[in-house]
């Protein structure tokens, strides 16, 4: 797939979706050290319409020191439903938290923005640093909040769930998810990494529970079903959505 009709995707999409896909590259670029990361040839650029819309998924992906995979996605279901979704998965020698976001809507609103910074540790609680620094940003308030699912309890104290109403408050979301990718980044590299391989394994178990979590997520299952099938879509939510170590 060209680059030009790469770009011409994010362009169409529905502004704060492409707002929000700009800002994640930029704070990457200015707080990481990114190198490439393979991305499995056939899932790079993926069209399918099984036996509904068009689903067209666009994927980029880089390593860092830190993380061995930043993953931002944008799709387009038909001509209106626009998604972003992102996750930046840290190698299991940085006892961080994962970094995760979804946008999904189009035609005139957003009807879910979630971003947050969700904890790996056991007791699942945020090394006191993040605590901190996500503690001290002002309080925010949204007119519509919305309910997290059954399998949400990966989620922190500070995950944002919300339907944005409005251009302020889209603004302020993405403001927000500004905040708190800064402040991962930046917390990040100044990280040490775990030298005993018990708390490795505890991070490592922390990121499979998060992400088998993620994994039972309907809703995405379903989109991606209508468009690729169902054995399509479970490799592709267990490899490239939401993959961990075995
Ligand atoms: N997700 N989302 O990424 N999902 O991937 N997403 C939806 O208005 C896709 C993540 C999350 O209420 C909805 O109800 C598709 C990450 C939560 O039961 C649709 C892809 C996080 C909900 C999609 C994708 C995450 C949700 C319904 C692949 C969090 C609410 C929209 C490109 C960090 C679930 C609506 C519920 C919802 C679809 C969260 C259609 C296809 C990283 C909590």
């Amino acid at each position: 797939m060209t680059q030009a009709t790469q770009a011409s995707l994010r362009e169409q999409q529905y502004p704060l979706i492409h707002d929000l896909a700009n800002c994640i590259e930029s704070v990457w670029r200015e707080n990481l050290d990114l190198s490439d990361y393979q991305v499995p040839e056939d899932l790079g650029y993926v069209e399918g319409a099984l036996e509904g819309e068009r689903l067209v998924i666009e994927n980029h992906c880089y390593s860092t020191p830190q993380f061995r995979k930043l993953h931002l996605e944008l799709a387009r279901v038909g001509s209106g439903l626009d998604i972003l979704h992102c996750v930046m998965f840290p190698n299991p020698e940085y006892g961080i938290p994962i970094f995760g976001a979804d946008l999904v809507g189009g035609r005139g609103s957003i009807s879910a923005a979630i971003a947050d910074l969700s904890p790996v540790h056991p007791e699942r609680a945020l090394p006191r640093s993040y605590h901190n620094a996500l503690s001290s940003l002002p309080e925010l308030h949204f007119e519509q909040t919305r309910e997290l699912p059954q399998w949400g309890d990966i989620f922190s104290d500070f995950c944002l769930f919300v339907r944005p109403m409005g251009e302020k408050e889209e603004a302020n979301f993405l403001q927000r998810v500004r905040e708190y990718l800064t402040l991962h980044c930046q917390l990040a590299v100044a990280t040490e990494p775990l030298t005993t391989s018990v708390e490795i394994d505890q991070i490592l178990a922390g990121q499979r529970y998060y992400c088998e979590k993620q994994q039972q997520n309907d809703k995405t299952r379903r989109v991606l079903e209508k468009s690729f099938g169902t054995e399509w879509t479970e490799r592709y939510m267990t490899t490239m959505l939401f993959d961990f170590a075995a």
